[in-house]
Order: structure tokens, then sequence, then C-alpha cells
């Protein structure tokens, strides 16, 4: 046993190489003459997990000893991506695996290539998760992951004639090497019925929940490798699995496969992740995945902390549990039943255990984007739960500065209960009350959040709202994907920048250096190249590797306004012609990024993009100086590719609409330039890298709030004094970009003329233009250009997610590090 240990443990290429062979026959079951890339993938990943098991069960292991405190992320999404090199590179394994597979004959690239994306987000929130995990982890914090196992992920996007499709994505159907099944870790979670009241013991009222349907909620874990692999945390994803209580009372045939059916219908919970990524969407099963995982996660949680205690005093020292927005918010609810009903916690005292331990992050201010449930559905899905919130309401009110005064409108915004139109639950003042912290994520949003619809809220609890900016794990958004660079930077300050990031700053004295910036561009150069080619196997459209590389890539949304950035793209498309003569610096405008699949006007845009794509690419005239790009499916995989190519990053959303932000992040570490509204994070951005080092145009949001609310803003008289953008929309209402159907693109006209520009995508326009032009001018002064994008990478230490996640172990969890004791 102990030389067989010792054998799956070591790290040596050749202990590599005959892991993998065995693995292959052994796990696998396939000879090495008929082994397919994704056959030798779950090799790799097998004898790669082998390594990760043993610090695995040792992290554990101390924490239940020390019985630490731990945080729980709460999140319905965890947006991961591929995990091979990941764990590859934190077990600092990537070269002896290289080597290893090398003397089979096999690439590494290739096998990595083989693994699927696991695409369990939807974007911005989900990716944040995945970094959490990766920091916590690499900063050995107790930190644990809870979500759901989605059977599909985020939707496969293909273009069909231009117009977005959606496929399911399956990323689970050739099974998963990293995860464990842990059939024995099963909670039931109830739905429906109605409640009992009853006298207990003592002859106190009390409460049964009875009459409900019930559905297993089963544990599957997967290893979050710490980079060094000192700390091995837990990704807890649960599965739906029917329960097997049928009801035998009624054992006819009918009956018996009526049961059935049902038995199979409940694991539908978990099949699917809504893709929809700012708009509610009022759906049932919506609401019972939320409540599904989040039972499942506090009954796993209060299991874990009663292995040491026998009561529930100490629960806020032993457990931090942070919302992922509001989607696990009904969690205050199912925590005060849990302590109530089950375990006979006194009201208060278990209100004061849940507030201890509950914080919350919110990531929107959009109002469509509030999760509000219509009490009807609460009251049937969860008749208990809608109690404990009036309860709840009731209490909080009572006690509210609102009361004292009689301010009813005051009272009426902190209510539970949105009493206009059908009575609706909102999700956000729930988790806001039932939380000691609740923060923003960038200095902006978190102000506005104070301003706007927490102003009530902040007025009573001046304390509760801080701010924790977003950050980006290094590990894989410089280290693993941009080899070139992280490699030039590891030459010049070694390693240590991989886990603190702020060394970077040391570097920032070599961008007045030519030697440095030579070999800057060079890696640029290289990472160009490899998007270049990626592109032209994906779209076919070849471009020049040497033209100004203009990325936007995220969700399509209005308020990210890709409609003002394709308009720009028109315009200059229109001066290029017109001054053939001209020496025109070669720009390549390259989009990425999904649709919800029920917002048409985000797909009409990504239409839109897509035909003027096909104008653009096929017009000699142009000579190969434009060129638009629509790369279809992004994901975290893609992201890899594109992040370390970009020259210009556009962060161009309305003002005070953007949260944070976390692809300006990863841009600008990568050493592109941003161009740039004041929202989100784009503001600490901008301060970090200086305003030299940054194109930022636009309103802020102060000023686009006041030209919304004044009244007197008319698109119209915009438009009119501006003939580059009339001329503009004038040809996307003429149809030259749609001669085959010239009205296509009149809704989107429509919002902008008649429908008031909410976005305000004409009143930005002109200033973005010129901002634009100012980069592009700019790109051409090499030197400058560089210097620049040197200053950009070495201004970004701050923005590393181990930052972020160091600030709410302090502020908010009260959570410690510590370093995993070693073996048994
Ligand atoms: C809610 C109810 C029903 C169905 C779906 C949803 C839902 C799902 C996902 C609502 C919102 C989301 C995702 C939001 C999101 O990604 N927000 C982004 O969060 C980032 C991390 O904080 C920020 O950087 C972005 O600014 C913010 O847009």
């Amino acid at each position: 046993y102990r030389t067989r240990d010792i054998e799956r443990r070591s790290l040596d290429v050749d202990a590599l190489k005959r892991s993998f062979l065995e693995w292959l026959v052994y796990s696998v079951g396939k000879d090495a003459r008929a082994a397919t890339r994704r056959d030798w993938f779950h090799t790799v990943a097998l004898a790669v997990r082998d390594r990760v098991v043993d610090r695995w069960m040792d992290t554990t292991r101390t924490y239940y000893t020390h019985d630490v405190k731990r945080v729980y992320y709460l999140s319905l999404e965890f947006l991961i991506g591929r995990l091979l090199t990941n764990s590859l590179a934190n077990l600092g394994i990537i070269d002896e695996c290289r080597q290893a597979l090398d003397r089979i004959g096999l690439s590494l690239d290739e096998v990595v290539d083989a693994e699927p994306d696991a695409a369990l987000g939807n974007g911005g929130l989900g990716r944040l998760a995945a970094c959490f995990l990766d920091s916590m982890a690499s900063r050995n914090l107790p930190g644990y992951g809870y979500g759901i196992r989605y059977e599909f992920g985020l939707f496969e996007q293909r273009f069909e004639h231009g117009w977005q499709v959606e496929y399911p994505e399956q990323w689970l159907q050739f099974g998963n090497p990293w995860e464990f099944a842990r059939p024995e870790v099963l909670y039931p979670v109830q739905f429906y019925g109605r409640v009992e009241e009853f006298r207990d013991s003592v002859g106190e009222r009390a409460y049964r929940w009875v009459d409900s349907e019930r559905v297993l909620a089963m544990a599957y874990d997967t290893p979050v490798v710490g980079f060094g692999g000192k700390t091995i945390n837990t990704l807890r994803l649960w599965a739906a699995r029917a329960t097997r209580d049928f009801n035998f009372g009624h054992f006819n045939e009918g009956a018996y496969m009526k049961a059935v059916e049902q038995k199979i219908l409940s694991e539908n919970l978990s099949r699917v992740l809504y893709p929809n990524d700012a708009t509610e969407t009022g759906k049932e099963l919506r609401f019972k995945q939320e409540y599904f995982f989040t039972s499942a996660s506090l009954q796993d949680i209060l299991r874990r902390y009663l292995q040491h205690h026998s009561d529930f005093d100490q629960l806020p020292n032993k457990a931090a549990i942070q919302l992922n927005d509001t989607h696990p918010a009904i969690g205050i609810a199912e925590m005060m039943r849990l302590l109530v009903d089950q375990h006979a916690v006194k009201w208060d005292k278990a209100w004061e255990i849940t507030q201890g331990c509950f914080s919350y992050t919110n990531h929107t201010l959009l109002p469509e984007a509030l999760e509000a449930w219509p009490v009807r559905l609460l009251e049937r899905v969860l008749p208990r739960h809608m109690q404990i919130i009036y309860e709840i309401n009731a209490k909080f009110l009572n006690r509210s500065s609102a009361r004292a005064a009689h301010d009813n409108a005051r009272l009426s915004h902190l209510s539970l209960i949105d009493e206009r139109g059908d009575r609706r639950v909102r999700m956000g003042n729930l988790a806001f009350i039932g939380s000691h912290k609740v923060n923003g994520v960038s200095a902006l949003h978190t102000e506005l959040m104070k301003q706007t619809v927490f102003a009530d809220f902040h007025a009573e609890f001046p304390d509760r709202i801080v701010n924790k900016t977003n950050g980006i794990t290094p590990r894989r958004w410089l280290h693993q994907a941009n080899r070139p660079l992280s490699d030039l930077i590891t030459s010049r300050i070694g390693e240590g920048w991989i886990h603190d990031l702020s060394a970077l700053d040391a570097l920032k004295p070599k961008a007045d250096d030519v030697v440095f910036r030579e070999e800057f561009r060079r890696a640029k150069r290289k990472n160009k190249k490899r998007l270049a080619a990626y592109l032209a196997r994906q779209t076919g459209v070849e471009i020049n590797v040497d033209s100004l590389f203009d990325v936007q890539v995220k969700r399509i949304h209005e308020y990210k306004r890709q409609l003002m950035n394709i308009l720009q793209t028109i315009a200059l498309y229109n001066d290029m012609r017109d001054s053939p003569t001209v020496t025109w610096t070669p720009v390549t405008k390259i989009f990425a990024g999904k649709a919800a699949p029920a917002y048409h006007m985000a797909k009409l845009i990504i239409k839109l993009i897509n035909d003027v794509g096909k104008v653009v690419n096929h017009d000699p005239s142009v000579h190969d100086n434009l060129k638009v790009v629509f790369l279809p499916n992004y994901n975290v995989t893609a992201a890899e590719i594109i992040m370390p190519a970009a020259d210009l990053s556009e962060q161009i959303s309305t003002a005070g609409m953007e949260a944070s932000g976390t692809g300006n992040m990863k841009l600008a570490l990568n050493g592109a330039l941003t161009i740039g509204t004041l929202d989100g994070a784009n503001v600490e951005i901008k301060d970090a890298v200086g305003d030299d080092n940054i194109f930022i145009f636009g309103l802020t949001a102060e000023e686009a709030n006041s030209l919304r609310q004044g009244g007197a803003y008319n698109p119209r008289d915009v438009i009119g004094a501006n003939p580059a953008l009339k001329r503009a929309l004038d040809m996307i209402s003429t149809g030259v970009f749609s001669p085959d159907d010239p009205s296509r693109y009149h809704p989107i006209l429509q919002s902008l003329i008649d429908g008031g520009d909410h976005f305000l995508v004409t009143a930005d326009f002109e200033d973005y233009c010129t901002a634009h032009d100012d980069a592009v001018a700019l790109y051409r002064d090499t030197e400058e250009w560089t210097r620049k994008a040197i200053l950009n990478t070495t201004s970004m230490g701050w923005f590393s997610s181990d930052r972020t996640v160091g600030e709410y172990a302090d502020e908010i969890w009260g959570v410690k590090p510590i370093i995993p004791d070693e073996g048994d």
C-alpha cells in the first residue's frame, strides 16, 4: 500500500507516465492504440486527481479537527471552465505532465483541448464565484462553494444566417473525471403542502409543514486546488434525486405509473441553468431551484456544525454564509425554519444567529433584475416560509424608525412585501435585513446602492453596506492564459506575483525600458497570432495580426451598448471609404457574447453585427483596414484565448448600469488599454492605471441620471446634429446591411429615436468616437502604446481576487487562513 501511495502521489515525469498508462487501461478501459483524445483527457485528469486527493483529505480533516470557522459561498452559478491546466498549474506540474505525455507521443495541448468547458453560469456573477474559489484555496481560507450540478450548462451558441441559435450544452455526456459522487450525502427538500399549528411539549405554539412533496438533494464534490497545492477546498454541487416513498395505498397500475412519473419529474430540478443574466423570469422551476440548493446547503452546514456542538450559540463563530446575489436569499427564511421548527430554538435567538451568519452581495441595481417572487407562488410552494417572512417583516417594521415616525412611504419601501399590483416578496430586502453585512461590487456601485435601491435601509443601518470591489484570479487570467507575458514577468521579478499580484508594481519602471517594451510586444504578438488562427478556424474570417485588436466580449445587453460599438464601426467604415488615399490604421473589431434566448433586442443586435461584418469584410475598398468578427459561443475557454490578445478593451456601458465588470480587469491585466465610461470598476481601473493610460469618455452616472430625469432629452436632435451618426442610422434603416429584409432593424431605430434611447447611445456617441479616434491614433505610436500597455498590466495588482477575498475574510466573514496538517 505504501509504495502504491507514494507512486500515486509522485510528481515526477516517469511516475506520471506510468500512472497515465495504468489509468488508461484500468479505469478508462482502453488500449493505447484505440484511445481517443477524450480518453486521454479522462486518463490524465484521473491521474492528476490522484495527486490531489491526499491533500484534499488533509485539508478537510484539518478544518474538522480544529473546528475552524468556515465560509460557505452560496451561488446558483459557478462558471469554472476547464480544470486540467488549472489543476496542473496550481500543483506546479505543467512541465512534468507535458514531458510525460511527450514520452507517450502525445501533446498536452491536445489533451487539454478535449476537456469540455464547465459553463454552470451565465457571466460575471458566475465567473466571480469561480475566481473566489481559486482565491480562497490559494489563500488557505476554509471556504466551500455550494451550488447546483446542472446537467445542462449555459446553452451553446451558434449562428445560423447570422442569427443566434441555442443548442443544449451537454458537458456531462462523457462523464466528469473531477467530481466525486456522494450518494450517502443526501438531504430531503420539501415543496408544497400546508402548515399545521400545534402545541409543543411545554405548551407553546409551534408549526409543522405537512403533506409536502419531497425531493432528495445528492452531493457531488469537486476538489478546488489552491496555488501551490497546499489547500484543497471543496465545491459541493447538488443534484436532484427522486425519493423512494411511493404511496403504496393506491397501488393499482395507473397510480403506480403516475407516481413513478412524478418521481422522474422531480429530478428536473437540477436539469438546466436558466440562461437569463438580468431579467427575472418569474418561473416556478427557477424558484424551486433556488430553494432546493439553499435548503440542502443549510442542512449540510448545520449537520457539520452539530458534529462539534450541542446548541447553536456558536454558529455565527463557526459558519459565515455568503449569498451571491438574492438567488439563495430564501436561505434567511429557511435558516429560521430549521432553527425554530426543527431544532426548537426561540425566535429571537434564531434571528440573532441567522443575522450573525449571513451576508449578502448585490450585483445589480437594474429594477427589472431585482428578484421579487409573487406571494401567491410562495404561499403555494413554501407555505411555512411565507409565514416566516410575514413574521420577520412584522417584527422588523415595528422596530423601524419609519414606524416611530409614522412615515408610511418609508415603511412601504422597507417592507419585505411589495404591495403594488400582485403582492410580491422583495428578495433583496429579505437578504438585507437577514444579513450583518451587505456589499456592492465596486466603489461606484456601492455608493449608488446607498443612494437608490437601499437608501432607506442605509438610513436605518448606516454600517451595514460596505464595498468589496471585485477581482479576478491571476492564476487563470495571467499565469495560465498568457504564458508569453507570464514568462516575461517571471524572468524579471520571479514567480511571487502569482500569489501576490501587487508584486507587479515593481515592474512599472520597465515601461520606460526599450528592451522590455520589445519583449512585451513580442508576447502580445504571439497571443494575437494565436487568436487570429482561432478566429479563422471558428469563423473563416482572416484578420491582420498587426491591426489594432479592438475587443468587446461580454453578455449582449442594451446597457452594455454593443450597439454603440457597431454604430461607431459603421462610421469608421464610411470614413475609410470616403478617404481611400489616407493611410488608415488597420482595426479589427472583435465581438463575442451570448444573448438570453428570449431577449429579442439583444438577438437583433447580434444579427446586426454579423450583417455589418458581412458587408465590411467583403468590401475591397477598405483594403483590409477594417474587419468585424463575431466569435460564436463565448465561454471561459474562448476568453482565455481572447484576453491575452486584445489591444483595446471596450467597457462602454451606460454610466450607473454596470455594477462592476470583471472582463475589464482581465483585459487590462493582459495589457489592453481601456476605452470606457466612468462606470463600475472602470472608475477604479482609471485611478490605478492613471488618466493618461486609459480612454475615458461619456456622461457620468450623475449626468446620465439627470439627463434622463430631466425629460428634455431628444435623441432626434442629437442625431440631426451628428452627420456621421445620422448616416450610419440611415444605412441601417434603408437596408444597406440587410438588403434581403430592409426593415429588419426598425425595432433598433425605434428604440433609439421614438423609444427615448434609454441607454443613451446617441448621447454618448460623439464623445465615444472622439475617444476611439484618439486610441487609434495612439496605436500608430508603437512605443508610446506599448509603454501605456505595460503600465496597464503592472498597475492591476490590486484587482486580484486574492485581495477581494482577503477583504471579505477580514471584514465580513471573520475567517482566518490555516495551513493543512500533512498526513495522518
Ligand atoms: C435571476 C432570476 C431568474 C433567472 C435568472 C436570474 C439571474 C441570473 C444571473 C440574474 C442575474 C444573473 C447574473 C448577473 C451578473 O452576472 N451580474 C454581473 O455580476 C458581476 C460580478 O459582480 C459584475 O461584475 C457585473 O457588472 C454584473 O452585471
